[in-house]
């Protein structure tokens, strides 16, 4: 049997499809352009250092607290690149067309993520967005920064998309992802150790996702850099 789990270059189309339908999640070579990528990084990097200056000296904006605490930029306060971000999107509106059954649209709750080694706090723990959303999405991730091996990564669990899982009880309930955590031995037991997929990524790359396929930041006690990524939901 062919194993699915390996990268597809984006003009590989059919070849995509097929990686998606296997189980759930596809990582893409070469879908974005590495200097539209260091764009988006700059832009986020100069948004996280205003809020910080701003909450040094008790002038951060009440909406923007929640944001700097768990490391996320909503593309809406970034619209140059946002822009040419959705630019960018055709190859995986064609992939999300079919799945979703409609034209696919940009949830409003999609944004750059910064994880940071020390803030394991703000490292996600394994769930499924379809829980948070309630809706049919697909989930285009993209590495600003090569991780996987020296900065943390994205685990998703292959083949877990038929089902939604029950959370496990919340940890700490003020942020929507952990109200909706799952129990790491639950997805283990019920998937398996092999279903475990960890890719190393490079930029240009994406990896795109069911709502309902389980994921989590991968990182490892190793890991010796940060990354960021966005997160784009299409409904
Ligand atoms: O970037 C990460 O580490 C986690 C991303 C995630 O959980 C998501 O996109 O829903």
């Amino acid at each position: 049997m062919i194993d699915h789990r390996c990268a597809v270059a984006v003009d590989h189309d059919e070849a995509v499809a097929q990686s998606f339908a296997a189980g759930g999640a596809v990582h893409i070579r070469g879908a974005l352009d590495p200097a539209l990528i260091a764009d988006v990084h700059a832009a986020a990097d100069a948004v996280f250092r205003h809020w910080s200056e701003l909450a040094a000296t008790g002038l951060l904006p009440a909406e923007f607290e929640a944001p700097l605490k768990r490391r996320y930029v909503p593309l809406a306060q970034l619209p140059d690149v946002a822009e040419r971000l959705n630019a960018s999107l055709q190859p995986f509106r064609d992939l999300a067309l079919p799945y979703l059954g409609k034209e696919p649209e940009i949830e409003p709750n999609s944004h750059v993520r910064s994880i940071v080694l020390e803030r394991a706090d703000a490292h996600l723990p394994f769930h499924q967005d379809q829980t948070i959303l309630g809706c049919r999405l697909l989930n285009i991730w993209i590495p600003l920064d090569p991780c996987g091996r020296d900065a943390p990564g994205l685990e998703v669990v292959w083949e877990s998309w038929r089902e939604l899982l029950q959370p496990a009880p919340a940890e700490d309930a003020r942020f929507p992802v952990e109200r909706v955590r799952l129990d790491p031995a639950t997805v283990v037991g019920r998937y398996g150790e092999d279903a475990c997929w960890r890719p190393e990524f490079r930029v240009g790359d994406a990896m795109v996702f069911a709502g309902a396929t389980i994921h989590r930041t991968y990182v490892t006690p190793h890991m010796t850099a940060n990354r960021m990524s966005v997160e784009i939901r299409l409904i």
